[in-house]
């Protein structure tokens, strides 16, 4: 704890041209943005947070499309800080939908009255440090200016969604809608000719909620993906309970492991260990308890690293998909070709994916054999045929872990901008700074494992390990941090080399940056495991905080004194 403030807080401010001056800024009231600010009060600190969206809930604020849910056990994608939310709280399903997620998010806020050092709806346009002063300046498109000597990006790693720029959209007579930006109102597509493109995490979930409602629904797919089934249930009762009674056990351990999750056995052998009859037995095991992504691709050691092993493993979902989908063109169409590796792209879950194909509303176009051509007003012409719609849903991605820190003009009175920094490519040391933007923090910063695991943990670990680092500035006098180029580019091959040696990097996926034309392709996520980049991180900061530069910048108290006039 810090006995005072590091600067004093200038009440009000902000919507004029008068700066407000405190400790800390937050970008992003997600999950992270908040659990940050219940930290920061912890500490006696001050902050001012910029959230875009109108409430708190980040992915969980914009994601309304239907059939949007997490991932990972919503007893693991929960908050660690605080016994009595833990207590408080219950979970209905396994995989909670978005509704509860936002609930539970919302529930955060009120809990902790969070909200009170948050401006929302306000976009963060520009921050710029001061070299003289030491102090980072967030400009907002309301007219805020907010200034403090440290600055965290807090805003998510797929927060800008992307829409490709199809011709003649504003020609179509019907609705669209992108499933990252989707409306508050409820949707209604009840008597609707409903056309989706995109078959990614997001299309897999939504397609089969869905086709269930709109009268025909026409699938527009690209890459076929493999998905596996999610098995979502409710919670059993009790469940939660005896999950929380040893909430600190789970906590240690799930932190010492690669996806920051538990509940599917380790693989201990290799693939080629077992008889194909055993494979099939086995893998039959998994598909059957189905569950979280990493629970088929975690069947073997050698799925994500070695072709045999991954074909393997490809070779039973594309035969669980002619199993399942009767119309052998349809599901041919459905199986994702040889050179795709399983887990290269984001491996998604599901309920009832492949069984939707054989609903008779439902048709599945191959827009990589016949490109869609453009929008037209009745619908979507493609190369060999025309679609009469009434809606279209976007499910195309989003500019993922650097657009939403590109949009902002990130620069330093001396010159340095983060554009310049990464048009190479998103260079950071450890996902967490990048060099020559001193005091300037990403929260699941490309180069850290971030959306590689699960992301509740993650955000904790980074936030918990800034904020670490802000005290011991403090404590040493200290108030200036800078990555060094050189652990930067030490960091940026090591990440390099762990991706290029699994077959993860192959496909043409948004974690390399090619659903995005004229994105340089770099595989973002750290793919060393978050338990390995967990411990990195500790002993970095025991040594020393080795391959960052912590000195005092001479010029802060001026700026003090000039805050609290
Ligand atoms: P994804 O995983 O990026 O999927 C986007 C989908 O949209 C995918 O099927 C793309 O096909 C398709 N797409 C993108 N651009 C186009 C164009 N120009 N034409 C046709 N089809 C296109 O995004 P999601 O929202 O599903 O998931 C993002 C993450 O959110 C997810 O991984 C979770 O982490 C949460 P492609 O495969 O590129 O051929």
């Amino acid at each position: 704890m810090h006995a005072m403030p590091m600067t004093k807080t200038q009440l009000g401010g902000s919507r004029d041209s008068s700066p407000e001056f405190v400790d800390v800024l937050v970008v992003g009231m997600g999950f992270a943005g908040m659990y940050i600010l219940y930290c920061l009060r912890e500490r006696g600190l001050t902050a001012r947070a910029f959230e875009a969206g109108g409430d708190v809930g980040g992915t969980w604020y914009w994601n309304r499309y239907p059939g949007c849910r997490v991932d990972v056990d919503s007893v693991q994608y929960s908050y660690n800080f605080s016994e009595e939310l833990t207590r408080e709280w219950q979970w209905t399903e396994k995989f909670a939908s978005q509704p509860e997620l936002l609930r539970y998010a919302i529930h955060v806020a009120d809990r902790f009255d969070l909200r009170r050092d948050a401006k929302f709806d306000t976009r963060v346009i520009s921050a710029e440090f001061d070299e003289e002063t030491n102090f980072w300046t967030l400009r907002t498109d309301k007219g805020d200016v907010a200034s403090a000597p440290y600055c965290i990006m807090a805003i998510g790693s797929l927060s800008t969604p992307y829409k490709p720029p199809f011709l003649g959209i504003e020609d179509f007579r019907g609705e669209w809608y992108h499933t990252g930006a989707w409306p508050h109102e409820e949707v209604d597509f009840s008597g609707k000719r409903v056309g989706i493109i995109g078959t990614g995490s997001t299309g897999i979930q939504a397609i089969p909620v869905v086709a269930a409602e709109a009268e025909h629904l026409t699938v527009f797919q690209r890459t076929p993906q493999y998905t596996t089934p999610a098995r979502n249930r409710p919670m059993a009762p009790g469940e939660q309970r005896q999950f929380n009674a040893h909430r600190t056990e789970w906590h240690d351990e799930v932190r010492s492991t690669f996806s920051a999750m538990t509940g599917f056995p380790m693989p201990t052998r290799t693939i080629h260990e077992d008889t194909p009859e055993e494979r099939r037995t086995y893998l039959e095991k998994r598909w059957e308890e189905g569950g979280m992504p990493q629970a088929m691709l975690a069947a073997y050691k050698d799925v994500r690293v070695e072709v045999e092993a991954n074909t393997a493993v490809a070779d039973f979902v594309r035969d669980k998909i002619r199993d399942i989908v009767k119309d052998p063109d349809v599901a041919g169409r459905l199986c994702p070709p040889k050179d795709l590796p399983i887990g290269s792209k984001r491996p998604p879950i599901d309920t009832d994916y492949y069984e939707t194909f054989n609903r008779d509303n439902v048709a599945l176009v191959d827009i990589k054999r016949a490109p869609i051509e453009r929008v037209t007003a009745g619908g979507i012409k493609t190369a060999n045929a025309e679609y009469e719609l009434d809606a279209i849903i976007f499910a195309t991605g989003f500019d993922a872990m650097t657009g939403s820190l590109l949009a902002i003009d990130i620069r330093t009175s001396h010159g340095a901008s983060l554009k310049d920094a990464w048009s190479d490519g998103p260079d950071t040391y450890l996902g967490l700074m990048v060099a020559g933007l001193p005091n300037l923090f990403m929260i699941n910063g490309p180069g850290s494992p971030s959306v590689k695991a699960n992301m509740i943990i993650t955000i904790e670990h980074h936030a918990d390990w800034i904020l670490d680092l802000i005290d011991h500035l403090a404590a040493e006098d200290f108030n200036r941090v800078e990555a060094t180029e050189r652990a930067q580019t030490d960091w940026v091959e090591h990440a390099r080399e762990v991706a290029e040696a699994t077959l993860m990097p192959v496909a043409d996926s948004w974690y390399v940056g090619a659903n995005v034309p004229g994105k340089k392709r770099v595989y973002m996520p750290y793919f060393g495991g978050f338990d390995r980049y967990r411990k990195l991180c500790d002993e970095i900061a025991a040594d020393g905080y080795r391959g960052f530069v912590l000195s005092r910048a001479e010029t802060t108290d001026t700026a003090s004194s000039a805050a609290a006039e």
